[in-house]
């Protein structure tokens, strides 16, 4: 057993306030429900309670997701760790009573609760800023300090005097460690605790397998068309890559785009099956990309994310022909207006000479 050396009060009263709440509930079964587009957050928040309500409170549990699941790695997390996590759409959850909220919130857009589903929502755990609506919810744990939701699951796991298997303790300790990008971004005193717990019980050579993934042929192409797709509206970089092969891309060239010098905002987007997959990049410090990325897609697709970064889609198959070719540029004039930047001049990123 491993004792902690941390101050875990508050989860060892959430745990018997849950325990509760899931007696009370009369359900056998749960469903655990990830935010759209998973991180490694999500998902290793949704596979620890997993085993947290299977183990102590002898819970049946069923991982979902709605959206898709970009980035190589966490395909890789998911394969390797054996994560049992579902594609879902708003029509499955008709078929569970009890589902739990894990890394996001209650209508918020990024993910399938929305205003008919919010009666079956009986747990929220989440470390984004509170939203109202959580407070609904029979349990409602939202610690906005903590870097990432995964170290409010490890702390109920220790609280549980549960000792994670190697596979969740390497899913939570890389899910602290993409969410606080290793420990230096938004984190307090609980993540290093967590991350420090966790990493006596990890696997390090799998969690190297699971950052660097092996890639596909065709990523090659589609990074290579993106940066010539890139153009540079002051600070601002664009990039729309049509038509997309690997949807891993959209996040990853964003993340690369924010590295120009000069840039403080990064915006790429691609058509992947019927979606516009579209990640957004900020060093800003007053605007939350979370945000802005909302207002961006409006009413026709769905968006979330952190003051940094954030992702989203459109569905595109209700468009017409018409809205469907100019939606990219569309996309792009509205992001530059909303930054004031309508009236820059573009230049590509990537010279011909
Ligand atoms: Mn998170």
């Amino acid at each position: 057993m491993h004792t902690p050396r941390w101050d875990i009060a508050l989860s060892e009263d959430k745990v018997a306030e849950l325990g509760l709440v899931v007696k009370g509930s009369n359900q056998a079964g749960f469903l655990i429900l990830c935010h759209n587009n998973p991180d490694p957050d999500t998902l290793a928040g949704a596979f620890g309670f997993a085993y947290l309500l299977q183990k102590k409170f002898n819970m049946r549990c069923v991982i979902g997701y709605g959206g898709v699941m970009t980035r190589a790695e966490n395909k890789a997390m998911v394969n390797r760790l054996r994560i049992p996590v579902k594609r879902m759409r708003y029509e499955d959850l008709s078929q569970y009573s009890a589902v739990a909220l894990i890394d996001a919130q209650p209508i918020t857009g990024n993910n399938l609760i929305d205003f008919r589903a919010v009666s079956q929502l009986l747990v929220v755990i989440d470390h984004h800023a509170l939203r109202k609506g959580s407070l609904k919810s029979p349990f409602h744990d939202v610690r906005p300090t903590y870097g990432a939701t995964s170290t409010i699951i490890t702390e109920y796991l220790v609280a549980a005097e549960l000792t994670p298997t190697r596979s969740v303790a390497n899913a939570l300790l890389y899910g602290i460690k993409t969410d606080t990008n290793s420990l230096i971004r938004s984190c307090c005193k609980a993540d290093y605790h967590a991350f420090s717990y966790l990493s006596s019980l990890s696997n390090p050579r799998v969690l190297g397998c699971i950052e660097k993934p092996a890639l596909p042929m065709d990523y090659f192409s589609d990074f290579q068309k993106g940066l010539a797709k890139t153009h540079i509206y002051r600070d601002v970089a664009c990039s729309f890559l049509g038509r997309v092969r690997t949807d891993s891309i959209i996040p990853e060239l964003a993340d690369l785009l924010l590295r120009i010098e000069g840039v403080t905002w990064s915006l790429c987007m691609g058509e992947y099956e019927d979606m516009m997959l579209i990640s957004l990049r900020s060093k800003s410090r007053t605007q939350m990309s979370g945000l802005l990325l909302r207002k961006l897609v409006g009413k026709t697709g769905s968006a979330g994310g952190h003051k940094d970064l954030a992702g989203g889609q459109i569905v595109m198959s209700t468009l017409t022909d018409q809205q469907k070719s100019s939606l990219s540029s569309k996309l792009i004039t509205k992001f530059l207006k909303m930054l004031k930047r309508e009236n820059v001049t573009s230049k590509p990123l990537v010279r011909d000479d």
